[in-house]
């Protein structure tokens, strides 16, 4: 009696088992198919036409530019450095070193530009002080352990790369820029580069930026250490991949930021 009552028992189990492999296989059965129609719906997807973007799926590209709204919403509103009133500026601006600062005069300097397709811009001083004036009044960090408060005026690098047709190249993922005789070089990553309170700088304390700061234009990138703050900008590049710079090659920091 009691081993058939068992054995009944065990039946049952084994039945329960098999029951539930029979679920577990029809719900992976039914997600595969739905994992394919989604796949399938994607490849099958119209692809983005406008603009720069054109050729990405529309509902990846979507998503994309969802991200990229983000960015731009997180970095203007919750992430500007710290600003001064003018005041507060320091009269004698501190100075550092000058590798690959100096050179010929600002009449025969020009900014090369490497657009993406390897087209090349040249643009004068005077075509950069035409652009809409940004000035900043925040604290200047060396590495070296020294800050202070400087003023700064020149053109947000984001209004110069909308002006200069530069759109297309911000989807990169870094900005490399030298000095005219290559000495000293910087690689910024985009959303630093693109930041609001980044700047191509031409002034300081309101007068034209002197020579061992950089003349005729110089960087001035907030959120990045010194190091970073190219002066006597030559060139500007564009690409995926990371750009020499001067002081990650000796060991410090790539990112470098604050
Ligand atoms: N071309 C060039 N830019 C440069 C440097 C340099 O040696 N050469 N030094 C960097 C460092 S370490 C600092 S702290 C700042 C100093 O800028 P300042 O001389 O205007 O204070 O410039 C940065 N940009
Ligand atoms: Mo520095």
């Amino acid at each position: 009696m009691e081993d058939k009552a068992k054995q009944k028992k065990e039946l049952t189990v084994d039945q329960k088992i098999r029951r539930r492999n029979f679920i577990s296989f029809g719900v992976f059965g039914v997600l595969s198919a739905a994992a394919y129609e989604g796949w399938r719906a994607l490849y099958t997807a119209p692809k983005e036409v406008s603009g720069v973007t054109s050729g990405a799926k529309a509902p990846l590209r979507k998503a994309l530019n969802k991200t990229e709204l983000f960015f731009r919403n997180f970095f203007s509103n919750n992430h500007l450095v710290k600003t001064y009133p003018k005041e507060m500026a320091a009269k004698q601006v501190r100075h550092n070193s000058d590798i690959g600062n100096g050179g010929a005069a600002p009449e025969d300097w020009a900014l090369q530009v490497k657009k993406s397709t390897g087209e090349l811009l040249n643009i004068t001083i005077d075509q950069i002080k035409a652009l809409p004036k940004t000035e900043i009044v925040f604290d200047f960090k060396c590495v070296e352990g020294w800050d202070q408060i400087q003023y700064w005026g020149g053109v947000k690098f984001i209004d110069f790369i909308e002006h200069f047709g530069l759109a297309k190249e911000t989807q990169l993922n870094y900005v490399g820029m030298m000095t005219p005789d290559k000495k000293y070089y910087v690689g910024l990553d985009m959303p630093s580069a693109v930041h609001p309170q980044t700047i191509l700088t031409y002034e300081m304390n309101g007068k034209p930026l002197p020579a061992k700061h950089g003349a005729p234009l110089r960087l001035i990138i907030p959120v990045k250490y010194g190091i970073k703050n190219l002066k006597r900008i030559g060139s500007i590049t564009f690409g995926n991949n990371r750009p020499p710079d001067y002081w990650a090659e000796q060991g410090y920091d790539y990112y470098s930021g604050l």
